[in-house]
């Protein structure tokens, strides 16, 4: 088997590597938006897969597990030669893990692995070989089962030994053959105790197993039969171990397969992350609402009724401005407006901000809940569940300071309040014949006491036979209302105008804090989804 150049082990290793920064990113991205057992499954998978690498390539290590009394200590000593191991008829016999180690260099491996019972060979054809004798794993002793578990998580090499009576045990297909279904390239099967069946037997058992394993998802295992007690099939076995050894291939082909397993998994239980956005109209919807909590009718009305308020000042009858006078400015009572100094809410991005006295009118408040709400629904429909629930916590958040920003809002509204130039234009000509009907009353009565005291009349004026004080007198009682009422009339149309106009721009200011406030917080948040799920198809 000669090595292919173009997928060397450091090509290999480096492969790997990338998937293991794709696998650290989804670690990172997964807090709190990955279940906890996923995230842990994770990390661990993670931790140990970067601590096997950071002990390099150079020794493979390969574990003899196995149900107990199939044989694991009897081949162990069979393939090294020694009578290290403990064999026995009491079971079970192995308690903790040996390591039959051949060559240099392997100590801080075997650290790692916490396994402090080692037996040191001479290379050869094994030169990089760390054979581990385990416990059962189909153990009374639960230690025993905690160790192989331990192990088993992080061995390159899988040597599963069964014999002809329990090969069949759930408690290894279905307790870790299954599990590993996608690890048989790193997987070999020995039966052992092979000497204990005739010819037939043999093929018989080792079919059955053939097809157990295909069950398992390890067609592709071949099972070698080995005796520990006729040495049958150990040679066969030295020579595989050599093989997989001398490629040094085992580690990286292990770490692929738990990542390619965890990634299915991960796949299979967020394929609800797909890309998403905030939709145009859930954001509209909550736009209008939130204008409307702002106090969008309130204020609208407020600066309908203070252009009204100020425009009869500006234009009414001079004569009974006084009642006028002594109403308050609707826009002064939500602590806008010109009369009231303003009062800061504090600065924010460098504008003082006004705080109002609008108060929220609760079914405003409940229907922009509701508009939350949709929107919370809308993105994140099909969502897998912890996900789900940050983005839910993230909207709710971001709920909660609306009122300050949207106060802060209505604050910066342009409330429209400039006069308009007729205003100072009728007003004048409502002095002017304020001031003619107040000049021919006076010289009505004038003339009533020069009669009274029977002084001479003065010369009478007139214009086009009618005396000139009883016209300007006249003039100024019908002019002076007629003209208020219709300021009156315009004043209304243009101050309704005005209030459209200042909600329009309440409109823009609250959309511009749900931009800032909802749309970018969801949005990035949606970001890092999008980002764990590209970290997925990385790995
Ligand atoms: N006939 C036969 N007996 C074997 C063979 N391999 C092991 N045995 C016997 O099976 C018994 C158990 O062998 P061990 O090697 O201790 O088995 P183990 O798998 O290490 O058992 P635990 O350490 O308890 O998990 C011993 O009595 C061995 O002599 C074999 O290939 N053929
Ligand atoms: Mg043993």
């Amino acid at each position: 088997m000669s090595p292919d150049p173009t997928t060397s082990p450091t090509a290999e290793v480096d492969g790997l590597r990338a998937r293991l920064r794709a696998l650290s990113r989804i670690a990172d991205l997964g807090q709190g938006r990955l279940d906890e057992p996923v995230l842990t499954r994770i990390q661990t998978t993670l931790a140990t897969a970067t601590a096997r690498l950071g002990h390099g390539t150079s020794h493979t290590v390969v574990a003899l597990a196995g149900a107990t009394g199939s044989g694991k200590s009897s081949l162990f000593n069979a393939i090294t030669g020694t009578e290290w191991a403990t064999t026995g008829i009491r079971r079970p016999t192995t308690s903790s893990p040996l390591a039959a180690v051949y060559g240099d260099g392997a100590g801080p491996l075997l650290d790692w692995l916490e396994i402090p019972n080692r037996q040191r060979h001479e290379g050869g054809s094994l030169e990089g070989l760390v054979l581990l004798d385990l416990p059962d794993h189909d153990s009374k002793v639960t230690a025993h089962r905690a160790e192989v578990d331990r192990l088993v998580a992080v061995v390159d090499v899988f040597g599963w030994v069964v014999d002809p009576q329990k090969y069949a045990d759930a408690a290894l297909h279905e307790g870790y053959l299954r599990q590993f279904g996608r690890h048989g390239a790193v997987t070999m099967v020995l039966l052992n105790q092979i000497d204990r069946l005739d010819a037939e037997a043999r093929a018989g058992t080792i079919a059955h197993l053939g097809a157990l394993l295909a069950e398992d998802g390890l067609g592709e295992v071949r099972v070698l039969p080995t005796s520990a007690v006729t040495g049958e099939g150990v040679d066969a076995l030295r020579r595989e171990l050599a093989a997989r050894v001398a490629e040094r291939r085992a580690i990286v082909t292990r770490i692929d397969a738990d990542l390619d397993w965890l990634a299915t998994d991960l796949t299979a239980s967020l394929s609800g992350l797909a890309d998403r956005t905030v939709s145009a109209s859930a954001r509209e919807q909550v736009v209008i609402a939130a204008t409307e909590a702002a106090g969008g009718s309130q204020l609208e009305a407020a600066v309908a009724g203070s252009y009204r308020h100020r425009g009869s000042l500006a234009v009414g009858w001079p004569l009974l401005r006084w009642i006028r006078k002594t109403r308050p400015d609707p826009l002064a009572r939500l602590g806008l407006g010109t009369r009231r100094p303003i009062e800061t809410g504090g600065i924010k991005d460098g504008v003082a901000v006004r705080r109002t006295a609008i108060s929220a009118d609760p079914l405003a408040v409940a229907r922009l809940d509701e508009a939350m709400r949709h929107l919370s629904q809308d993105v994140t429909r099909g969502l897998p569940e912890t996900a789900r629930r940050r983005l839910e916590s993230v909207i709710e958040s971001t709920r909660d300071e609306l009122p300050e920003s949207l106060d802060e809002a209505a604050g910066r509204t342009d409330l429209h309040l400039e006069p308009p130039r007729w205003w100072a234009v009728l007003g004048t000509v409502q002095w002017v014949v304020a001031a003619g009907l107040i000049v021919g009353l006076i010289w009505v009565l004038a003339l009533w006491g020069l009669a009274w005291f029977q002084f001479p009349p003065p010369p009478r004026v007139q214009w086009r036979g009618f005396p000139v004080q009883s016209l300007l007198a006249l003039g100024g009682l019908i002019l002076g209302p007629l003209l208020a009422t219709i300021g009156r009339r315009l004043t209304a149309v243009g101050g309704a105008r005005r209030g459209r106009q200042a909600r329009a721009s309440l409109s823009e200011h609250v959309a511009g804090v749900i931009d800032e406030d909802v749309v970018l917080t969801v949005t990035s948040e949606l970001g890092e989804l999008s980002e764990l799920r590209r970290a997925l198809a990385r790995l």
